[in-house]
């Protein structure tokens, strides 16, 4: 069966991780090898770079400095970790890619669509998802999520996560907007949901895309 390449892309709180973990389950059930990841991130590099990212330290040098940081870190995981992973035949599910550059630094930063062509050229080049599922809930329901998390473990908010509500509102129609360009790519799956209940639409798309059309 071909590799597959399958991002998950939403606001905060949305239930990437959490679905990630349960759709990596499920594959690995049906014996196909899985590599779960992030951005920024998944590398020792795009880690690095990732801590600098959320700390807020770079936050002062603008939309444009920030946006070649989260594309050196995707140089890096995509060279290092993605690439190798499809062309051993892993499925590899990434939790944000570009299109969280596309939102955060684009269309709610202000960085303009010249330059995020030339960084995605640069970072990803034809290493595409084959699929998106861009989880989509309120941004209110999303951020009351990432609270009691932080409540619960006694962590400190990120540099992304103390925005208004106003600014993620919009950055979740930017999401909406992406996937209804590129509808071949993107699927949308209301989040605002029992996580089971969302695991189970995730599961639909793949098992209706990638796994009974290998059948
Ligand atoms: N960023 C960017 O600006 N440009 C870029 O190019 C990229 C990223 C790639 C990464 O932070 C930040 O970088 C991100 C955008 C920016 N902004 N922020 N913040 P991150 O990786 O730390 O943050 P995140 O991607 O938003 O992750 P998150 O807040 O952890 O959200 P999540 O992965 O979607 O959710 P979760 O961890 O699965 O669940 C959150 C909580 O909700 C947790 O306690 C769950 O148990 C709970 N949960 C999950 N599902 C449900 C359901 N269905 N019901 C109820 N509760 C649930």
């Amino acid at each position: 069966m071909a590799a597959r390449f399958i991002t998950f892309e939403g606001g905060e709180g949305a239930g990437k991780s959490t679905q990630i973990r349960q759709l990596a389950a499920r594959l690995r059930e049906r014996d196909i090898p899985v590599i779960e990841t992030r951005e920024p991130g998944g590398t020792e590099a795009a880690e690095a770079i990732r801590s600098l990212l959320l700390s807020g330290s770079i936050k002062s040098l603008g939309p444009e400095a920030e946006a070649l940081m989260f594309a050196a870190a995707r140089v890096d995981h995509v060279d290092r970790l993605i690439r190798p992973a499809l062309a051993r035949g892993d499925w590899v599910l990434c939790d944000r890619f570009f299109d969280s550059t596309r939102v955060y630094q684009g269309e709610a930063g202000g960085v303009g669509p010249a330059m995020l062509d030339s960084l995605e050229r640069i970072a990803v080049g034809r290493c595409r998802p084959d699929l998106t599922l861009v989880l989509d809930l309120p941004a209110e329901v999303g951020l009351g999520r990432v609270t009691s998390r932080l409540k619960e473990s006694g962590d400190q908010p990120d540099r992304f996560e103390v925005e208004d509500v106003d600014l993620h509102e919009r950055r979740r129609l930017a999401f909406i907007s992406i996937a209804a360009r590129a509808p071949e790519r993107c699927v949308v799956v209301n989040a605002d949901r029992p996580e089971a209940a969302v695991a189970e639409d995730v599961w639909r798309v793949v098992d209706l895309r990638f796994l009974q059309e290998a059948a």
